[in-house]
């Protein structure tokens, strides 16, 4: 009987020390396992004595309950605790604002480009695509560029053979479009060119949109007033437009379209070299022999073409001064279109 008053006393201490879950078990091996105190006491029964057996075995039995239950109550608050601790450490914070996503855009150029066509659809100009690998004849030949002249030059025109070469300049879409249509024409021809030519101005590629409108009373006055439009449409209504003679063989007259100088207001600085002016489009009325030569009779019809260079209008309109920013692809300068 003393044993057992012991055995409650040093329980109760040792479920008193418990401090987790393994801890608990540990005692509960020790007092209520198989090869626990109490199936030996239980086992030891057969031995005390017939007379104190009743006794011994009831109060055997309550202290048996009592260890079991007093196991159980403190397994289920350490699980309790453990919840709760684990619950803590989990907590989600669901008022927290989410993680802005990466958002793509499109590159400065295409966006100008974009700006462009929408301005010439809205004057009722349909737009074109072509081949960027080219037959010579379409390339130079049919725009009354001769054999000899320097645009021809090998360092110039990436050939890819005697008679096919990467389309410096997208007129040859142009041409092949006279060839299959009748006028009245109106498009334009946005798309890549290719000059053998790469220093710190210029791109091997560069994107270039042309323009023809051909009819049957198509005059220099009707070229001045569209590129005017274009120009007040793209860089705002104020901004002066002048003309300037120039020459290109697939065009008589020609013109160069100066536009005052956006970043001095035409007083003169280093980025229009004291002119005051900026060049941004060439242009011209076109050459007859350009018509005889797509199969229109020569005094049939008559109109004008025009051709820009789209990085050089994109770097004029946002004041950009290196070209190669366009196509290093850092995000810290395209974040800023
Ligand atoms: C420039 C100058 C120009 C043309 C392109 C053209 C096309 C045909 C017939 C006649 Cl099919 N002309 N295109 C005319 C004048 C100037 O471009 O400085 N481009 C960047």
């Amino acid at each position: 009987m003393d044993d057992l008053v012991a055995l409650k006393e040093s329980y109760q201490t040792e479920l008193a020390s418990v401090q987790n879950l393994s801890d608990l078990q540990q005692v509960r091996n020790k007092y209520s396992g198989k090869k626990g105190i109490l199936t030996a006491q239980l086992k030891s029964l057969s031995s005390v004595s017939t007379d104190q057996r009743p006794v011994f075995g009831k109060k055997l039995n309550e202290i048996k309950e009592f260890i079991e239950s007093g196991l159980d109550a403190r397994e289920m608050s350490l699980k309790e605790d453990e919840q709760e601790k684990r619950l803590l450490a989990e907590r989600l914070d669901i008022t927290l604002p989410g993680r802005p996503g990466l958002f793509g855009r499109s590159h400065p150029i295409t966006q100008i480009l974009e700006e462009i066509k929408g301005i010439f659809l809205s004057m009722g100009f349909g737009i074109e695509e072509g081949p960027e690998v080219e037959l010579d004849y379409y390339n130079f030949e049919a725009l009354n560029i001769p054999k000899d002249h320097p645009a021809r030059d090998m360092q110039d025109t990436f050939y890819v053979s005697p008679d096919v070469v990467l389309r410096t300049h997208t007129s040859p879409v142009q041409v092949r479009v006279m060839e299959k249509r009748r006028p009245p024409l109106r498009i334009i021809v946005p798309g890549k060119v290719y000059r053998c030519d790469s220093d710190v101005t210029h791109t091997p590629m560069f994107h270039q949109v042309e323009g023809l409108m051909v009819d049957t009373d198509v005059s220099l006055s009707d070229l001045k007033g569209l590129l005017a439009l274009f120009i007040h449409n793209l860089f705002g209504k104020n901004t002066p437009v002048r003309f300037r003679p120039s020459y290109f063989p697939f065009t008589e007259p020609s013109a160069e379209v100066d536009i005052g100088c956006i970043f001095c207001s035409g007083k003169g600085c280093r980025i229009c070299k004291t002119t005051g002016w900026l060049e941004i489009l060439g242009s011209g009325m076109v050459n007859p022999r350009v018509f005889e030569m797509a199969g229109y009779g020569p005094d049939e019809f008559s109109g004008f073409a025009f051709g820009m260079g789209v990085e050089r209008i994109t770097m004029l309109k946002y004041g950009i001064d290196d070209l190669r920013l366009f196509f290093e692809n850092d995000l810290r300068f395209l974040r800023q279109f």
